[in-house]
């Protein structure tokens, strides 16, 4: 985005000790958030929340060190927005995995200061001739991100046509952890997965989820609080959702992270994906006229 875009953005949304916008890496234009809470940075493109980091603490999110910023290119690591589709496209391999959302330009619609001191922009995602073309459903899509003592980040989907549409979505968030040997993921025991891994066999989970090879899975019909127990950092996240039945786990391990080539040496050993989804049987239907909204609420707590 040139510096006239980021000078109107600036005036028409920039609030002092809470966010500015200028241009990020790759020339990405961003918005910055400090406030007294947290810092956080966030992409135009996609609406990509990159960053959030609350005073005081470790970064939540990973982003990779190789990560590569340049225009319609997903970025690697922090909240990548997957949207209308997860994964593969359900009938035209030829599409984006993960849907378009994520590489499109999103525009910022309003930033406000809450009660609380937390930060709140809302962004719309700018449908385009080639958005269309992939998705011919009159549609929005909307990113509520409040940054605060804890993250928010909600998806708002509204169906503008006279049809229904099924929906797949994810905020794909890629979390920063001390080391992956270190971590357990608690919450969805007992719960099905489909295990990308293994075909898409069907599981049920033992016990805690614990990463010793790559693990690709999609739990249904999961509504609970995720808990990532980080014994190297000594920290909980919880990933608090609504409006979302699917949580997905990933983590490449060695192998595929070094082929995607972004991850970079033993990057996969500093995240773990913990995905606030509706995916595969889990994709919602958007009546004509409806709003569904997809809500994650990601907070840290000390691990005692
Ligand atoms: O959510 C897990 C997953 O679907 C994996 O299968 C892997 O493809 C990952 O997303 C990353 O996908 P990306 O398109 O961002 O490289």
């Amino acid at each position: 985005m040139n510096s006239i875009d980021l000078a109107s953005l600036n005036q028409r949304f920039a609030l002092p000790g809470h966010v500015q916008f200028k241009e990020g890496p790759g020339g990405l234009a961003v918005a910055e958030i400090a406030n007294a809470h947290a810092t956080a940075m966030i992409a135009l493109q996609g609406a990509h929340v990159m960053t959030y980091q609350p005073r005081g603490q470790a970064p939540v999110l990973w982003l990779s060190q190789y990560a590569k910023f340049a225009p319609g290119k997903s970025i690697r690591g922090g909240v990548p927005v997957c949207w209308p589709w997860f994964g593969p496209h359900p009938d035209d391999a030829g599409k984006p995995a993960h849907g378009f959302a994520r590489t499109v330009l999103w525009e910022v619609l309003e930033a406000s200061a809450a009660a609380d001191g937390a930060t709140r922009i809302r962004f719309g995602l700018v449908h385009t001739e080639a958005t269309r073309a992939q998705w011919p459903h009159p549609s929005t899509a909307q990113l509520v991100v409040t940054v605060g003592a804890d993250l928010r980040v909600e998806l708002v989907t509204r169906n503008e046509g006279s049809a229904p549409f099924t929906l797949g979505e994810a905020l794909h968030t890629y979390f920063h952890i001390g080391d992956v040997a270190g971590v357990a993921i608690r919450s969805l025991e007992g719960c099905d997965y489909l295990d990308k891994v293994n075909n898409f066999s069907r599981a049920k989970q033992q016990g805690a989820v614990v990463i010793e090879s790559e693990v690709d899975r999609v739990y249904l019909n999961t509504q609970a609080d995720c808990l990532i127990e980080d014994s190297g950092l000594k920290r909980r996240i919880r990933i608090a959702q609504q409006g979302s039945r699917s949580t997905v786990v990933w983590n490449p391990w060695i192998e595929k992270a070094e082929k995607m080539g972004d991850f970079g040496p033993e990057g996969h050993r500093g995240m773990v994906c913990v995905e606030t989804a509706n995916a595969l049987e889990n994709v919602v239907t958007v009546a004509p006229g409806a709003a569904h909204s997809m809500l994650a609420v990601i907070s840290v707590e000390p691990l005692g």
